[in-house]
């Protein structure tokens, strides 16, 4: 792998280069997902049924288009038994994490005459999107759902694309119903997405939107936006490694290699103050990576979007580190911890070498969908907050109202708009009629 030194140019150059992986980069697909956008909103199911042949090639209607108990059935005894203890195992820790982030509604009466608050309502019906066959990955189910039932959100839609046989692969539909879902549709791609965004006969419209899915899934998600709530829009995984000459460098490259194997375009980079570190890292990259099953896929995204960047100090690292704003950020320094406070923007940050980004793709606990592409410099991990709205309180007796109608009457008037004014001052026997 390469090893850059950091300087002016060579940093802008990483990172004009790591964002031609964003989903904003595909915007020539927009046209085609509008046109199915359109088409499913005007002609419902019918559009629905007949995008799912022509892109799926399965044939699915009315009478089969959502899941039957029976199914899910069949879908237990296809999978091992040890993997559903592992699920299971992997619900608890998640539901534990999130339950930690559940808010409450408060109110306020600390003011004479006045309570104040805010209301906390979950989000009423949620679609999750997941995609299709092998690359439904069942932890993104479990992350994707759990937090909206912690959330407490009353219904929850899945929908996945079929097989060309009209089925749904078993682990995604084992996931789901470990996660607390009960109502499964055969579709997939924008299509689905139009669905769950205005209804069709078959599918209910909801409110929000969430979970990972090819390009077209992502522009559709993109183009509904305002008719309905979404996630953020996911593009490919990246990991970044901040580490001194104290990281084991066995680590720091199966670490690498980790995300190197989601997809050619994820990205992987270590920043150090050590060139050792580097080279070593270097050497046992090559050393893994014969025996890895996914080596084409690493090598092109560790060609393309992998880097060794040296650092001439620990400010410059935390720097950069700070800059590129990654998805997943290991620390492994001598004072991990202390570092991890200088860090403003990375979507999870893992400190100490025993703390493995998988670790956190699986079983630790906090959601694994994360803000990518830069995005950690506004966006947060996917949690209970997104399943959840606001409502504000206020109520006033007539002797707290009575101290600032004077003043809300005057900032109405500045305003020019006296029908304000009078809905306070009628409540004193006045009135603004101009
Ligand atoms: N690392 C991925 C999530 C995942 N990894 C699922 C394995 N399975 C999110 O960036
Ligand atoms: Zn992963």
């Amino acid at each position: 792998m390469r090893i850059i030194e950091l300087n002016e140019t060579s940093k802008k150059n990483i990172l004009e280069n790591l964002l031609k992986r964003s989903p904003n980069q595909y915007e020539a697909y927009a046209n085609i997902v509008d046109q199915i956008i359109k088409d499913v909103r005007n002609n419902g199911d019918k559009a629905l049924f007949s995008y799912t042949k022509e892109f799926d090639k399965a044939d699915i209607n009315e009478a089969n288009i959502k899941v039957t108990e029976e199914e899910i059935k069949k879908a237990y005894q296809q999978v091992d038994n040890k993997l559903l203890e592992i699920l299971r195992k992997a619900k608890k820790s998640i539901e534990e994490y999130h339950t930690k982030q559940k808010q409450n509604s408060w109110f306020d009466a600390s003011k004479e005459g006045i309570i104040l608050g805010q209301k906390v309502t979950p989000i009423e019906k949620v679609g999750v999107y997941v995609p299709g066959g092998k690359a439904a990955y069942l932890s993104t189910v479990l992350m994707d759902v759990i937090p909206a039932k912690v959330a407490g959100v009353d219904r929850i839609v899945m929908v996945t694309p079929p097989d060309t046989k009209g089925e749904v692969y078993a682990g995604t539909l084992v996931a789901a119903s470990e996660a607390g879902v009960t109502e499964i549709y055969k579709v997939g791609g924008a299509q689905a997405i139009a669905a769950l965004a205005f209804g069709t006969k078959s599918i209910p419209k909801v409110d929000k939107i969430v979970g990972p899915g090819n390009i077209y899934v992502a522009l559709a998600k993109k183009a509904v936006y305002g008719h309905v709530s979404i996630d953020s829009i996911a593009g490919p995984s990246e990991i970044l490694i901040l580490a001194d000459e104290t990281a084991n460098p066995r680590y720091v490259a199966a670490d690498l290699l980790s995300q190197a194997e989601h997809d050619e375009l994820a990205s992987s980079i270590l920043v150090t103050t050590s060139r050792k570190l580097a080279e070593e890292v270097s050497t046992e990259i090559n050393k893994f990576l014969e025996s890895l099953s996914r080596r084409d896929i690493i090598k092109k995204s560790l060609d393309n979007y992998g880097y060794l960047l040296l650092a001439k100090n620990m400010d410059e690292a935390i720097e950069v580190t700070n800059e590129i704003a990654s998805e997943h950020l290991e620390i492994m320094t001598k004072d991990p911890f202390m570092d991890m406070t200088r860090i403003k923007n990375a979507g999870a940050i893992f400190i100490g070498e025993y703390s493995s980004e998988p670790l956190g793709d699986y079983m630790a606990g906090p959601n694994h969908t994360l803000p990518t592409n830069g995005t950690a410099k506004f966006f947060s991990p996917l949690s209970v907050d997104d399943f959840i709205k606001k409502s504000s309180i206020i109520s006033y007796t007539k002797e707290a109202l009575e101290k600032v109608h004077k003043d809300i009457e005057a900032f109405a008037l500045s305003e020019g708009l006296s029908a304000h004014a009078n809905s306070i001052a009628v409540r004193f026997d006045e009135n603004y009629s101009n």
